[in-house]
């Protein structure tokens, strides 16, 4: 373990804010000297933030048919992207972008794709807890509209077996459940790649600001630990159309501990060599799942999903 002998290059490739008024077409430069820069040091795969094509539009009050018309894409790859896949199988870098997905039936998804060093799609995600509210709030500064635009993710949590490693995908606010990452764990991931974009105001309740960043971490770092594997999360963030979105993009390592972060709030490419072997040893062990695990108790999990009252009695 920790040797080095066989790593894999991850870049995780971090956006600053998009405005509103961005062409697609601006946004792809970006992201391809992103791709580029993710080369030279030497990545195999480079992960994109999630809805990285546009501004962070579930924030503004708008119908349906306007958020189709302006934000969602139609096909993956697109006139607009096409670039960024021609890169990838000429760099030989895999990646993982998210976007707003309208199928050819009219459902519409907050999508992300992961590809091969050919480019070629090979998974598909749809996001599964969806934050935020479907109707307008008149007293906040910005809406968060995702319950409105998307529809739960039909597809669940899956782990495809690519470039050697077995990858699973999420997106924002899935990095903070605990179930997201043991289902990928099940289907013994090694990584978990994912992109986010993090208001730093919480418009449900008042909390300090310093709490958003410090739960971003917590939770990859202790969910990365708890399934003993590799995570990897890409931010857009600073200030986009002036609401803030936190940074912190970091590669995490199945110990738990950074092992690469942003250090800024605009476009910044952070990179590790990863090694796959670190997590093997938690997983053989601490968290052997076939040896440790106790699914005879965790009924409740899939029985119950709002909280219910305690099942407690007394000792006969
Ligand atoms: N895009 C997101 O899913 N954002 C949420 C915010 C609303 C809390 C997140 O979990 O980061």
């Amino acid at each position: 373990m920790g040797d080095l002998s066989n790593p894999f290059g991850l870049a995780v490739a971090q956006l600053g804010p998009i405005s509103i008024d961005d062409s697609r077409t601006a946004v792809v430069k970006r992201l391809t000297a992103l791709m580029i820069e993710a080369h030279s040091r030497g990545s195999k795969f480079v992960v994109f933030p999630e809805l990285a094509l546009t501004t962070f539009f579930p924030r503004y009050w708008m119908t349906e048919e306007e958020a189709v018309e302006r934000f969602f894409e139609r096909s993956m790859p697109s006139i607009e992207t096409r670039r960024l896949f021609e890169l990838g199988a000429e760099l030989k870098i895999g990646f993982y972008l998210g976007y707003a997905e309208l199928t050819p039936d009219g459902r519409r998804f907050n999508t992300s794709i992961l590809t091969d060093e050919n480019a070629k799609i090979v998974g598909r995600y749809r996001k599964i807890h969806l934050p935020g509210h479907a109707h307008h709030i008149p007293k906040v500064p910005f809406q968060h509209l995702e319950k409105k635009f998307f529809e739960v993710g039909n597809e669940g949590f899956n782990v495809w077996d690519t470039q050697g490693v077995r990858i699973g995908m999420c997106i924002c606010n899935d990095r903070r459940w605990a179930e997201t990452y043991r289902v990928m764990a099940l289907q013994s991931a090694e990584l978990v790649v994912l992109g986010y974009n993090t208001p730093s105001t919480n418009i449900h309740w008042k909390e300090p600001s310093h709490l958003r960043m410090f739960h971003h971490l917590l939770s990859l770092q202790s969910n990365a630990y708890q399934n003993g594997l590799w995570v990897a999360a890409a931010a857009k963030c600073g200030y986009e159309d002036g609401f803030h979105m936190i940074g912190g993009s970091a590669i995490v390592s199945p110990t738990g501990e950074i092992v690469a972060q942003a250090q800024g709030e605009g476009d910044e490419l952070i990179f590790a060599n990863i090694d796959l072997a670190i997590g093997v040893p938690l997983r053989e062990n601490m968290f052997n799942f076939a040896k440790h695990r106790r699914t005879e108790h965790y009924g409740l999990i899939i029985e119950r999903t709002g909280a219910g009252e305690p099942l407690g009695k007394a000792p006969v």
